[in-house]
Parts: structure tokens; sequence; C-alpha cells
């Protein structure tokens, strides 16, 4: 980025108010400043850093969300959180190919033109990496309209054999794991059963808000298993193989996955798991003001399960319902919005939510045991002061 790229970014964050009086601020990414209305302003939670605004993404860098900056449905692409294991490929888009191998009754080859002339869909989904928690306001986290084919009509059209159990899916993207002391070359890769890689809602992404996949996302192909974690998104994506076992890499074997208790016929044991489908999940992350009302929002996230309820418990009050923006859809996240009459003082907001078969997200007291970093889903208590 240029220096003058830098300053003028610097000027803009300074001005917040005057560019925003100007309209100047549209296009601006989300990372430098919110977006707000005409006479509202953010109010600050006690629990966060003042100054949590983040930069923009690098490559092979981590960039995460603010949460404070959520406003709008759709997260912009630059805003977009950013995960990457193996750094970022560039895949040579001439010579790209995306091959389906292994127990099928046709091996396949695409080039990009060729997907780019299948039937194409779009859906909303949106989902967060399975190591999103809440020392990062749970910032790794977006939200999107993707377009691109179904996952079913590649598999439909490669015919899978009879012993065929799950589909892995392989990145351009190639990083060195230490396997008992042995350094092997390993692509980045995820796996699914055969009946969950059928399902309808699957695609293989081409775009993303309208705009070819960027880079950063996954250039030129990725898969999106909508109501699954990041993780199964595989990016950069260049090989489907149908097997007759699961995928035992990094990614589904070693890494993601959650060590918690559990009940296992009656015994108590730990129990592992690999990161699939999004828990039960929403967060308080943004309260504006506006005059003296205050309003408050957050996010809801599951695997596509439909939703009873969400309500916002302010200090030792009543749980109050939630409106869910109306634009929501099954795999998309879910905003909602509270207006709250606030007094002066310090405040502890909290949401949960609740789906049809009556789960409710848990507190982390009530959350199973867990040793580990992933699939942290407990109700997020925020504070705030109101002046
Ligand atoms: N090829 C490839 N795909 C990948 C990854 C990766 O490192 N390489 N990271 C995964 C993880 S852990 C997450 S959370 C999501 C992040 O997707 P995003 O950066 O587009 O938000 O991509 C997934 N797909
Ligand atoms: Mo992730």
């Amino acid at each position: 980025m240029s220096e003058d790229k830098i300053s003028r970014r610097d000027a803009i964050k300074k001005t917040v108010n005057t560019s925003m009086a100007l309209g100047a601020a549209a296009s601006v990414p989300h990372w430098i400043m919110p977006a707000l209305a005409q006479g509202e302003e953010l109010v600050p939670f006690s629990d966060m850093p003042e100054d949590f605004s983040r930069g923009p993404a690098r490559p092979g860098g981590t960039h995460f969300l603010d949460t404070r900056m959520i406003d709008d449905f759709y997260t912009d692409n630059e805003d977009f959180y950013v995960v990457q294991h193996y750094g970022q490929p560039e895949l040579d888009l001439d010579s790209y190919r995306l091959k389906v191998t292994g127990l099928v009754e046709n091996e396949l080859e695409f080039t990009l033109a060729d997907l780019q002339a299948m039937n194409q869909f779009q859906i909303d989904a949106g989902f967060e990496c399975g190591g999103n928690r809440s020392t990062l306001y749970h910032g790794l986290i977006g939200n999107a309209n993707w377009g691109g084919i179904r996952l079913k009509d590649i598999l439909d059209r490669a015919g899978i054999l009879p012993g065929g159990e799950e589909v892995v899916f392989f990145g351009g993207d190639i990083g060195l794991e230490e396997i008992r002391e042995t350094e092997v070359e390993q692509a980045f890769a995820r796996s699914l059963p055969v009946a969950d890689a059928m399902r309808d809602v699957n695609m293989l992404a081409l775009s993303m808000n309208g705009e070819d996949l960027p880079q950063f996302h996954g250039r030129p192909l990725r898969a999106l298993i909508p109501g699954y974690y990041g993780v199964c998104n595989v990016r950069w994506l260049t090989q489907i193989h149908v097997q007759d076992r699961r995928y035992m890499g990094r990614f589904m074997g070693r890494d993601y996955v959650t060590l918690k208790k559990a009940t296992v016929g009656g015994e108590e044991r730990w129990v592992e798991n690999s990161v699939t489908k999004i828990q039960l999940k929403s967060s308080v992350v943004r309260v504006t003001r506006m005059g003296n009302r205050h309003k408050i929002t957050g996010f809801v996230l599951n695997d596509g399960t439909p939703l009873r309820s969400v309500e916002i418990k302010i200090d030792g009050g009543a749980w109050q319902e939630a409106a869910i923006d109306p634009r929501s859809t099954q795999y998309s996240w879910k905003l909602f919005t509270l207006d709250w009459d606030a007094s002066p003082g310090e405040h502890t907001l909290v949401s949960r939510v609740t789906d049809v078969n009556g789960n409710v997200q848990p507190t982390e007291a009530e959350a199973p045991e867990k040793i580990s970093r992933w699939e942290n889903y407990a109700q997020f208590p925020r504070t705030i002061v109101i002046g």
C-alpha cells in the first residue's frame, strides 16, 4: 500500500464525522470506520479496547472483523474475516483445473470456463472460524451472498461408486507438516461423508457478493458448506476425491478437533470430534445511540435449524425478545436488534438464542466441559458504560 493511501486513511479516520457529513465514506471498508446513520453514535463497550480497529487482510495472515462495525446484512468482501493456514496461493487461471477422482464412474476435469458455463445458483451464507472466540469479540465471522455451482451436480456427473463413503476437498495451498519427526508436504484438505456432501445447498463458489471470488477467499473456486464452520469451506479448490473412508489429514484428524466431556453409553469420557456443524450461538456486538435512544445489535449463527427466539438480558432483568432482521435466510447470519431505554451507569448485556427444537444457547457454566480452542458458543456477556 502506498504512503499516500495510508495517510489518506489516517485522515479519514480522524475526520469521521466530517466525511460522514459529506457522504464520502460509503466505499470505505469498515475496518477503518463504522458506518453510522446521520446523528448516530457508536457507544464503546467497556470490556473492549476502544482502538480495536483492524488493518486490511494480508496474504498468509489472519484478519478479523471489528464486530462493532456489523451494521449490514452483507459483510463487504474487504471486511470479511480471513484465516489462511498455508499462506495464500495464486492459482494460474488459464491452466486451472478442478479434478474429480477416486471411487467414481467417470473421473472428471473442469477448466474455469467449464465451471462458469454450468448452472449457477446463489445462496446467502454466514460462517465463522471454528476457533472464533470472545477474546476476539467473535471477529472471525462474516456473511455474504455466494454464487456458484451445486456440488451435487458435479458429484452426480462423476457418479459415486458403491463403497464411496467420503468426499475429500483439496486446496491448492501446500504446507509442511511434521508427523512423528517426518516432514511431509500436505495440501489443505477437509472431507465430508457422501450424504452430507450431497446436500442441495452445498456450493462450489465462484463469486462473493457479486464479484469474482477474491484471492483471499479462494480464487477461483471454494467449497461452501452452509451451516458448517469455516474450516469446511476449502479454498483454492483443485481436487475432489471420493474414497472409502474418512480423510484423516491435519484439519480433520488433529487440528480443529474439539476435546470435550460427554457421557458415552453411561460412561463419562473425554470425546474428540472434528469441527463440523456450527453450534447454536449469538452475541451482542454493537450499541449505538441516536439522541437518547439506544439500540443493541447482535448476530446469530447456527447450522440452519430454524430459530424460536433471540433474547437479550440487561443487568439482572428479564429476557427481552429481540427483533430478527427480516433479510435473514436459513444459512445467513441473523442480525437482531433491541431498542433500549438506557439509564446512566455501567450495564451488562447478554444475548441467548433458542432454536425450534428447544435447544438454548448455554452460559459458559452450562456449556459442556471442554479443553479446546474450538467451538466457542457460550453466552457472551458484554459491559458498557452509559454516560
Ligand atoms: N485451502 C484452504 N482452505 C481453507 C483454509 C486454508 O487455510 N486453506 N482455511 C479454512 C478455515 S480454518 C477457515 S476459518 C476458512 C476461512 O475462510 P475465509 O478466510 O474466506 O473467511 O477457510 C477454510 N478454508
Ligand atoms: Mo478456521
